[in-house]
């Protein structure tokens, strides 16, 4: 199996390459951000609560994304493995995902962070905002984001470096650019 995480600041292109990522390797695609917002289009009592955090470019708390992995993580059955796009976003999510994926007997295969220059990450963002329709892709929110980036999620990079799962991606190009480089990681992990 092929269990790959991504992750990156935001607007780093976790969803641009996961969707082309799946589609390559077959594997199933599991999105915390996607999935968010679809709960906050059916005004859900999960998707109200998320909403109040991701409109301040906060991340929705732990115990609340742990429990709702809970129910995503099942044996991909005609799939070559998952995807996790955005999920882990701290180390408490990180090790509550291991343990879950131990449970079920399946592991990380590999990690790619995507490694982007804030004005660039910034930029894409802004440029969403205008038909998003996204309550968090602001110029305010935008910068709170980078900085629960900086302390909550960037102590993901140790975490999976101490586990040599970690592969840093060059993610300023465009985006047939960074899946190339991407490419290059994943073919040389499954030849192995
Ligand atoms: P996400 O949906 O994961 O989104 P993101 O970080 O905003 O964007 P992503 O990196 O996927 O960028 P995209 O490909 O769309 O999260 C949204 C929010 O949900 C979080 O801030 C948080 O509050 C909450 N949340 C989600 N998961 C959580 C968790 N586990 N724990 C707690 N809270 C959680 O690309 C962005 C734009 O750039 C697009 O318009 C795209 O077209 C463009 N683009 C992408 N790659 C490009 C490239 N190479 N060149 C040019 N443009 C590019």
């Amino acid at each position: 199996m092929l269990n790959i995480l991504i992750f990156g600041g935001p607007g780093s292109g976790k969803g641009t390459q996961s969707d082309l990522i799946t589609e390559k390797y077959n594997l199933k695609h599991i999105s915390t951000g996607e999935f968010l917002r679809k709960e906050i289009a059916k005004g859900s009592e999960l998707g109200v609560i998320a909403d109040s955090y991701i409109s301040k470019g906060q991340l929705v708390p732990d115990d609340l994304m742990i429990d709702m992995m809970e129910g995503l993580i099942k044996e991909p059955h005609s799939f070559n493995g998952f995807i996790f796009d955005g999920y882990p976003r701290t180390v408490t999510q990180g090790i509550a995902l291991d343990n879950k994926m131990a449970k079920n007997g399946m592991k990380i295969s590999t990690v790619l962070c995507l490694d982007v220059d804030e004005e660039i990450l910034a930029e894409r963002l802004i440029n969403r905002g205008k038909y998003s329709g996204r309550s968090d892709d602001n110029k305010k929110t935008i910068q709170r984001r980078l900085e629960v980036y900086h302390e909550e999620t960037e102590p993901l990079i140790e975490y999976y470096q101490k586990q040599n799962k970690l592969s840093r991606i060059e993610g300023n190009g465009n985006i047939e650019e960074v899946f190339a480089n991407i490419t290059v990681v994943l073919n040389e992990k499954i030849e192995k």
